[in-house]
């Protein structure tokens, strides 16, 4: 192999997986607890075309114990009537359960395009845009109980 196609292999693969080339919208929410509830997590999209995927990480959680999550309609995790309900429901429900090994657990979830009703996108239309919604998890012995909360933004 020549140095010529190394170098040709290498700006490939750098183009692949550049993270600043600017054409992949990401937005984050850092999750903390809500009352008495101390589980911390991290959530982040970043779209691919007109794929959005979540990857979201729990720490603190039970372990043995499935927890619901899912993207509510509010702007704020002051409470739960800033939180609000599912957003728009199905659209932000159909995120895996995260299922809790030796304290920790993740769940990651694409959202594709179609069917529309239930899409996402990060900073395109307000109707599909994750940013300025809340991530909620709920307790996993007591769904209708919200034990963490994080503002998602870019
Ligand atoms: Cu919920």
């Amino acid at each position: 192999m020549t140095n010529r196609m190394i170098a040709m292999m290498l700006a490939v693969t750098l183009g692949a997986c550049g993270s600043d080339d600017g054409d992949e919208p990401m937005a984050a929410a850092a999750l903390s607890g809500l009352g008495t509830a101390t589980m911390t997590g991290t959530a982040t999209f970043v779209q691919s075309g007109t794929d959005v995927t979540l990857e979201l990480t729990l720490n603190g959680c039970a372990s043995g114990k499935s927890y619901p999550v899912h993207i509510h309609q509010g702007a704020s995790c002051a409470d739960a009537t800033a939180q609000g309900g599912h957003w728009d429901t199905a659209r932000g429900e159909g995120i895996p359960n995260i299922a809790c090994t030796a304290g920790t657990g993740s769940a990651e979830h694409t959202r594709a395009a179609t069917p529309p009703e239930i899409a996402w996108s990060i900073g395109g239309d307000a109707a599909t845009d994750v940013v300025g919604h809340v991530i909620v998890v709920h307790d996993a012995d007591t769904p209708t109980t919200r034990i963490a909360c994080g503002v998602i933004a870019p």
